[in-house]
């Protein structure tokens, strides 16, 4: 990435007035870039949510990572661990007397998963395989000119373009929405000019052959079992062409063309992961490849733009643009830290309901930590689905950026994962122990165990938390009673295990969750740090939440009346949310002192955002001490921490901090001063916690989305967080709960035209009424 200087900034005021081909780059819409990726978060990312590929545009080579979301290795196996119920109650009995380091001692001995008797490990989400292409050309000597590689969000095709000799080279990807491949495609302006030679590699546990013009490959993932196979993948890449001379070459498992007039690359790959989860989802494109033909590839990648438009036209938003908006993406993002580009706040909220199209399909996997895009084989923290903020920061744009359906494979694949619940509920918290219980992390074998570390892995909340997902999904499309009855049960499951477990601490006699923790921080006794405690604040919001939300979820569907009115007792005795001394929000039951008091978790904050029991409108104080908790967290933290606090300034109202915080996302991850990766953003415009994780992606989407509108306070509020920087813009199609969508246009700060469309009546706040339209 070059350094940006303000001459550049400058310079692109002219450009973006006098340059066709800079100005031909919808700003909002379009990732740029006039030279080929030199890193691998400098690609830009495709997918149909199972299939999905990042180019980077080289010249003479190019790497195309590939990647199919169930690429899994690890098996399902049972981590019950046989010691762990015996000691909780000894746990419980230390944390009610205030030793607290002890009880973590006795969880870090007794507490944890057990080593599977089974066999077969947790596993990790790997990279599909790499298609790598080396190009010849006539005019090989001559350096490339005018190039440029995008990415349209609006069509979700990218493009890669040069001038070498006097031929002009473009190059298009594409993964059809709805279809079952993965294609590139390479024209020039002068026949006969394509000639290139691809390969598929992966760094282990892979084969490739080739014949008769298609690359076929495969493996079989580790399942951590002696005896047992892990997934097995299977893929192949065909090449298609229009003139030219094809030659495969069995023994380096190549196929090359010379002299084409064009060509098309397609790839086609499935795994058996569906067969062991339950899931009849095998693909059977890897057959249909033998019958693509250019015209039929043509078809498809026009119905694969319809599909995708399908979804992300629903929602349009756009922000002012400035000289500094046409500058291309990674210097773009360099120059936000000089200057306002509103129109980069548009262009992030536009990639990231692309990037949860791209990475969602329903009947297949949710989003992990990098989505769908993954280029290696031991992908951070196993690219699983962290429970304590991640996997449901992934999906916080799903509702109201109006993409409903793309919630589906999480509510899935926590409906899956209740019969191992219901084991690890008996396994660690004994026979008493009812329903389901998920701790921090999961995966597609249906991981609920606690984690290793009970210092992080304690959390036990993780669970309940996915269960705001699944009523979340029910507040947006409440007409689908038939997705409530199926949700009850779990929410139900969910519940009576709480109920089942929660212990009565002896200062004030409230209902807590023990042992749990207040995900990954640390509190300071004498002279050790803990983690391990009683009611962590979070918990208790979680779990009041869940039985109000399955209270109502009987009553609306007029079932177990008793067991309602059971959950509204439990309720009143749980903690209240305690202010300390110093006017914050206690993380904690007790007022212990942080170990970091800049944590990158805000826990205790849940009730602000996602939750809502604290709203400046209906708990003032509480929002007080929400405000004090944020300034003395600070603006810093990691990628999806900053991401959160947007959220959390914009539900308290305050749109200039909720953008600070999104300047704060978008500082640059490297530079070429300070080339190590740090927290912000990526060139291509994914999250760096570090490493990339693509929850602050979608996590700073969903808080422009909450600084343009609000629904959780029982009214649809408009603007209620808008930043000085944004003074005009335009927004349609933000979805409310209850159903409404929401077409907001603003000027000089303030809403000039208001239209909800609603099945049923609402109420709008933050805006006079003379401007509001209901359709
Ligand atoms: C959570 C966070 C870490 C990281 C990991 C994947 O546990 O605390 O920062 O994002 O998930």
């Amino acid at each position: 990435m070059r350094k940006v200087s303000i001459a550049a900034i400058l310079a692109a005021g002219w450009l973006f007035a006098g340059c066709e081909s800079q100005a031909q780059f919808d700003p909002q819409s379009t990732l740029w870039y006039d030279e080929p990726a030199s890193q691998w978060e400098e690609t830009v990312p495709l997918g149909n949510g199972r299939l999905g590929m990042m180019p980077d545009g080289g010249v003479d080579s190019e790497k195309i990572v590939l990647n199919e979301i169930s690429m899994w290795s690890g098996m399902e196996a049972d981590y019950s661990n046989p010691e762990a119920s015996r000691y909780l109650p000894e746990i419980q009995r230390l944390l009610c007397e205030g030793r607290n380091k002890e009880a973590q001692d006795v969880m870090y001995e007794h507490f944890v998963p057990s080593k599977p008797e089974k066999g077969g490990t947790y596993g990790a989400y790997q990279m599909l395989a790499d298609l790598d292409i080396a190009y010849t050309y006539s005019h090989a000597a001559d350096t490339a000119t005018e190039y440029r590689r995008w990415l349209d969000l609006s069509t979700a095709v990218a493009y890669t373009t040069f001038i070498k000799g006097d031929i002009t080279y473009t190059r298009s990807y594409y993964v059809p929405r709805g279809h079952d491949f993965i294609v590139m495609n390479v024209t020039a302006d002068q026949p006969a000019s394509v000639s290139l030679t691809m390969n598929i590699n992966r760094a282990e546990r892979f084969d490739a052959a080739a014949a008769d013009g298609t690359i076929t490959f495969g493996g079989t993932l580790d399942s951590g079992k002696e005896g047992a196979d892990g997934v097995k993948y299977t893929g192949a890449a065909r090449l298609l062409t229009m003139g030219g001379t094809t030659t495969t070459d069995p023994r380096t498992a190549s196929v090359s063309v010379s002299d084409a007039d064009e060509v098309w690359i397609a790839v086609a790959a499935t795994t058996d992961l569906w067969d062991r989860i339950g899931a009849d989802n095998r693909s059977g494109s890897i057959a249909q490849l033998a019958e693509l033909t250019p015209e039929k590839i043509e078809d498809m990648r026009e119905s694969g733009i319809d599909n995708h438009q399908a979804l992300y036209n629903r929602v349009k938003l756009s922000l002012p643009v400035t000289a500094q908006s046409a500058l291309p993406t990674d210097e773009r993002i360099e120059a936000f830290r000089y200057a306002d580009d509103p129109a980069l706040a548009a262009l992030y909220y536009n990639y990231g309901r692309y990037l949860l199209i791209g990475s969602a399909l329903p009947g297949y996997l949710p989003p992990n930590l990098q989505g769908l895009w993954a280029n290696e084989c031991g992908t951070p923290w196993n690219g699983d689905y962290h429970t304590n903020i991640n996997v449901q920061m992934n999906h916080w744009p799903a509702e109201p950026g109006n993409l409903s359906e793309l919630h589906q494979p999480l509510i899935d694949l926590v409906e899956r994962a209740v019969p191992s619940g219901q084991r690890t509920a008996k396994a660690f918290y004994g026979d008493k122990a009812r329903g389901w219980v998920m701790h921090m992390m999961t995966n597609p074998w249906k991981y609920t165990e606690p984690g290793e570390h009970p210092s992080w892995g304690a959390t036990n909340t993780g669970g309940a938390w996915l269960c705001a997902h699944l009523w979340e999904h029910h507040l947006y499309n409440p007409a689908d009673t038939a997705y409530l009855r199926r949700i009850y049960p779990i929410m139900k499951g969910a519940a009576d295990f709480f109920i089942s477990t929660m212990i009565t601490e002896p200062s004030h006699g409230w209902l807590v969750t023990a042992p749990s923790s207040s995900p990954e921080n640390q509190f300071v006794i004498g002279d050790d740090k803990v983690s391990v405690c009683m009611g962590p604040t979070m918990d208790t919001q979680i779990v009041g939440e869940l039985f109000s939300n399955t209270a109502s979820a009987a009553r609306e569907l007029g079932v177990d009346a008793a067991y309602a009115d059971s959950l509204d007792t439990a309720t009143a005795q749980l903690p209240p949310m305690q202010v300390g001394k110093d006017g914050r929000l206690m993380e904690w039951l007790e007022e212990y002192t942080e170990d970091d008091p800049h944590h990158r978790h805000v826990s205790h904050l849940y009730g602000l955002h996602p939750g809502n029991q604290i709203t400046p409108a209906r708990t003032p104080g509480l929002a007080e001490a929400a405000h004090k908790t944020l300034e003395v967290r600070g603006d810093g933290g990691t990628g999806w921490s900053r991401a959160w606090k947007i959220n959390f300034w914009a539900r308290l109202g305050d749109g200039d901090r909720a953008y600070k915080l999104f300047k704060s996302l978008l500082e640059p991850a490297y530079t070429d001063e300070q080339p190590n990766h740090i927290s912000g953003t990526f060139p291509n415009l994914f999250c760096s916690h570090p490493p990339f994780q693509m929850d602050g992606n979608w996590g700073g989407a969903a808080g422009i989305g909450e600084m343009l509108m609000q629904s959780h306070d029982g009214a649809i509020d408009i603007l209620p967080a808008l930043p000085s920087a944004w003074p005009s813009g335009k927004v349609s199609g933000l979805k409310a709960r209850g159903g409404a969508t929401v077409d907001i246009e603003w000027n000089d700060g303030a809403a000039t035209r208001v239209v909800i469309h609603s099945p049923a009546p609402v109420k709008v706040r933050g805006v006079s009424e003379d401007i509001v339209q209901f359709r």
